[in-house]
C-alpha cells in the first residue's frame, strides 16, 4: 500500500484489539455509528460460535478525529474484548508461575496456524500462536475498512457483498452470469443484509442453513465463497506500471490475507482458462457517456487499473480448522499420534468473512484512490476525483468541456467544505 497504512494488534482473548490507520486526508467526516454498525455486521451470521454472543464490538477512537472529522493524523481505534474478564489470568501480560499456568496446548489442529507457528516461535504452548492467528484480528481491520468505505462513498464508490456458494449449494446459478452482468434485483441490501448467511437467494439460503446444522451435528465445519462488488470506481485507479502497484494484485493480496481464504478471483478468474479470447474480453461499444462495455468479464480491472466497470472479487473460504470431530495430529512434546486440540469455535464463518472482504476491498480501493489522486484534505481529493471523472466522460473528440460534470454524490460538496472555524 502506498498512501494508507494499517497496523493491527491484539490477541483474541487479550484485553482488546487495536488498529492504527494512517494516511487519511484531513477534514473527512467520519460517522462512528456507521463504523460500529459495520463491526456489528461482522459479528452476524448463522453458524457462528458462542463467542459472538459474548462480544458487542464497538470502536473507541483514541486519536486522529476531532469534532467528527479527520485531522490528517493517524486514526487509532480500540475494540475491547469482553471475554478478557475470564481470560485475564490465562492471558496475563505479567509473568505467572509455571504451576499456576493452565495445561499447554500441544495438539496442533490441521489447517490452523498451530504447527508451523509452534515451530517458528519455538513454543511448547500452541496458545502463544493461535491467539494472534485468530480471526478476531479481523475486527480492527473492519473498523479501519469502515472508515475507508466512508471515504469511498464521498468519492461516489459503493461496496457490497454476498455469499454465493456454501459447500455445493450455489445461490442463483445464473445471478452473476458468465458475462459478469448482474441481473434482477436480488443484489439489493434489503435482500442481503437480513439474511443470516448474507445469501440473497431464499431457496439456497434455506439449504445452506440445513447444511450448517448438519455439520454442527456431525462435529464438522463448512466453507464456501463470497463475492464483493465495488461500483462507481473512477477509471485509471491503480497502475499498469509496476507489479506491486497493480490494483488487481493489491485486491487479491488483501482479500487472500483474510483468515481461511484460499483463493481469490477477479471477474472470470479461473474461468479464463477454458475460454478463447473472443469469449473473455469485454467489447467497447458507443453509449452514454461516450462508451460502454458489453460485458464485465474482466471484473472491473484491466492492465492493473480500474476500467470503470464494477469491480467483482470472489473469494474461496475453507472450512474452519477447529473440529469437534478432530483430525489426527501428533503430540508436540511426545511425538505420539493423538487427536487434534478442540476449542470453542464456529461451524461456518462465510457471512462474516464476506463483511471482512468488503472492508479489505474498501481499504485497498481507498488507498489506490488516494495514491492516484493525492490530497491533504478531503476537498483536494474530491476535486481531483471530479477532474478524472470529467476526463473519462468519452472520447477526447466529443467530451464535454472540463468543469461541467456533475457526477459526485450529493454529500460530496459538504465534505469538501472547509472545517468549521478553520479561518479563526
Ligand atoms: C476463532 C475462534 C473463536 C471465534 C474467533 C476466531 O473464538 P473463541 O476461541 O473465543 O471461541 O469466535 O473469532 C472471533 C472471536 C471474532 O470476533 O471473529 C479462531 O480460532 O480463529
Amino acid at each position: 500500500m502506498t498512501r494508507l497504512r494499517l497496523l493491527t494488534a491484539g490477541e483474541s482473548h487479550g484485553p482488546g484489539m487495536t488498529g492504527i490507520l494512517e494516511g487519511l486526508p484531513a477534514g473527512m467526516p467520519v460517522d462512528l455509528d456507521e463504523v460500529d454498525h459495520d463491526l456489528w455486521r461482522r459479528q452476524q451470521g448463522y453458524g457462528s460460535g458462542l463467542r459472538q454472543q459474548i462480544e458487542t464490538d464497538a470502536a473507541q477512537v483514541t486519536a486522529g478525529i476531532r469534532y467528527g472529522k479527520t485531522l490528517g493524523s493517524p486514526v487509532a481505534l480500540y475494540i475491547p474484548n469482553k471475554d478478557w474478564e475470564k481470560w485475564s489470568k490465562r492471558m496475563s501480560v505479567k509473568p505467572v508461575p509455571v504451576d499456576d499456568q493452565p495445561k499447554p496446548i500441544v495438539m496442533a489442529r490441521p489447517g490452523h496456524a498451530d504447527l508451523a507457528g509452534a515451530i517458528k516461535y519455538d513454543t511448547d504452548d500452541i496458545r502463544d500462536v493461535l491467539e494472534r492467528a485468530s480471526a478476531r484480528s479481523t475486527a480492527p481491520r473492519v473498523a479501519a475498512g469502515a472508515i475507508c468505505r466512508q471515504l469511498l462513498a464521498l468519492c461516489g464508490v459503493t461496496i457490497w457483498s454476498f455469499a454465493d456458494q456454501m459447500g455445493e449449494i450455489r445461490a442463483f446459478p445464473d445471478a452473476i452470469d458468465p458475462m459478469m452482468k448482474i441481473s434482477g434485483d436480488w443484489w439489493k441490501a434489503d435482500r442481503i443484509e437480513p439474511s443470516p448467511l448474507r445469501c440473497p437467494d431464499p431457496e439456497a439460503e434455506k439449504r445452506m442453513m440445513a447444511l450448517v446444522d448438519d455439520c454442527k451435528e456431525k462435529g464438522d465445519t463448512i466453507g464456501g465463497s463470497f463475492v464483493v462488488v465495488a461500483e462507481g470506481m473512477p477509471i485509471g485507479v491503480g497502475s499498469n506500471a509496476e507489479w506491486d502497484t497493480r490494483l488487481d494484485a493489491q485486491l487479491a493480496g488483501a482479500v487472500m490475507g483474510i483468515q481461511a481464504v484460499k483463493g481469490v478471483e477477479i471477474g472470470l478468474g479461473f474461468g479464463v482458462v477454458e475460454r478463447r479470447g473472443t469469449a473473455v474480453h469485454d467489447e467497447v461499444i458507443p453509449g452514454e457517456p461516450g462508451w460502454q462495455r458489453r460485458t464485465n468479464r474482466a471484473g472491473g480491472t484491466e492492465g492493473g487499473m480500474s476500467n470503470g466497470a464494477p469491480i467483482v472479487v470472489r473469494a474461496a473460504v475453507k472450512p474452519v480448522a477447529t473440529l469437534l470431530k478432530p483430525l489426527d495430529s501428533v503430540n508436540l512434546l511426545t511425538g505420539e499420534s493423538e487427536r487434534a486440540h478442540i476449542e470453542r469455535s464456529d461451524v461456518a464463518i462465510l457471512p462474516r468473512a464476506a463483511v471482512v472482504g468488503e472492508m479489505m476491498v474498501a481499504f485497498v480501493l481507498a488507498d489506490a484512490i488516494l495514491s492516484t489522486f493525492g490530497g491533504d484534505t478531503i476537498g483536494d481529493l474530491l476535486a481531483a476525483v471530479k477532474r478524472r471523472r470529467e476526463r473519462s466522460e468519452g472520447p477526447r473528440g466529443i467530451r464535454r468541456p472540463l468543469g461541467t460534470g456533475d457526477i459526485l454524490p450529493d454529500n460530496a460538496a459538504d465534505a469538501a467544505k472547509p472545517v468549521d472555524g478553520m479561518d479563526a
